[in-house]
């Protein structure tokens, strides 16, 4: 039997608040990304500008930041309060919608993602777009996809993708007038020690599939896969408790083994208005408990945004070396 070794992780601080001088630097910060040409998220000029002023961020923010990106913790998982979010339009209702324009909240959260490495979006998702709104959709309440209400299943994001991102950061402009949307936060370090060696052993061999969703146009990979990889002690995880299927019995009964485990350590968030969560792709879930949207312009609105710590191994899926990937 493989011998298991406590985990050495460092991060101390899953969740930080921000002082007064510490926020007012934010968002001035942001207020001078609103004014730079040409005010729009996806362009390179734009990019380039946000990256230098991430650089310019107050210390205590940039390097609670690296540290994270260094170590996600046992929590794999680190929440921000009190970034600026200033006056808002209503909640969007529609598909597919992203955040194109340079806003006070949208550049307060590239600011903080540039601190962690590039920006990604995804062609087959929402346009590709590096700033996504997280909003509910009339009509798609029952779907396993943000746009629904009912429990989001538990999830690596776009797990099926050898690219996935490595950080996942949802940032909150307006919770749901009922304060019932959580989002669940499961790291695999504080569930893997619920698990036997050979549920572990039998979670790291090919003998899982995630198919893609329709919009991907059927690239990634449908090819068999670990739930596990990695270091023993310490692995990364791919799974999704909606897409990925075992492919027999012993799988099947690990994969719930596991599902049981995160259920048992999982953490849900309830967001306030300038709060940021930030969930490290590779050794935490997360999924959403379900809520009841009225759709009359406040519901709850997350931005989003995908991290790549190293965008050079996607070069060959990102065309013109911009940051889409296919
Ligand atoms: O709505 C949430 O809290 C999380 C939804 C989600 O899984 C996502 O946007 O990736
Ligand atoms: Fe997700």
């Amino acid at each position: 039997m493989t011998e298991i070794s406590p985990l050495t992780t460092t991060l101390e601080k899953e969740s930080i608040y921000l002082g007064l001088d510490v926020r007012r630097e934010v968002k001035r910060l942001a207020g001078l990304l609103t004014e730079t040409a040409p005010g729009l998220l996806d362009n390179p000029h734009w990019l380039a500008a946000a990256r230098d002023a991430s650089c310019a961020l107050p210390a205590a923010l940039r390097t609670a930041l690296r540290n994270f990106s260094a170590d996600s913790g046992q929590a794999g998982a680190l929440q921000i309060h009190g970034l600026p979010v200033g006056p808002l339009p209503p909640t969007p209702t529609r598909r597919e919608s992203v955040e194109r324009r340079a806003t006070v909240p949208a550049s307060a959260l590239v600011l903080c993602a540039m601190a962690l490495g590039e920006m990604v979006g995804f062609e087959g998702e929402k346009h590709g777009a590096l700033v996504q709104n997280v909003v509910p959709v009339p009509g798609e309440e029952r779907s396993q996809s943000n746009a629904g209400s009912v429990d989001l299943e538990m999830h690596t994001e776009n797990a099926f993708h050898p690219h996935r991102p490595d950080f996942v950061a949802l940032f909150c402009l307006r919770q749901d007038v009922h304060g019932e949307a959580g989002l669940r936060i499961a790291s695999l370090r504080r569930a893997i020690g619920l698990l036997s060696a050979e549920q572990r052993e039998i979670l790291a061999e090919p003998r899982f599939r995630t198919d893609p969703p329709p919009s991907f146009n059927g690239s990634g990979t449908a090819a068999a896969h670990g739930v596990l990889s990695g270091a023993f002690e310490d692995p990364d995880a791919q799974v999704d408790f909606h897409a990925t299927t075992p492919l027999d019995a012993r799988a099947g009964r690990a994969m719930a083994a596991l599902r049981e485990a995160l259920e048992t350590i999982v953490d849900t968030v309830y967001f306030t208005p300038g709060d940021l969560a930030i969930v490290d792709n590779r050794v935490a879930l997360h999924g959403r408990t379900p809520f009841s949207p009225r759709y009359d312009g406040q519901d709850r609105w997350l931005h989003r945004v995908f991290v790549h710590t190293d965008a050079r191994r996607s070069r060959a899926r990102r065309v013109g070396g911009g940051h889409v990937v296919s």
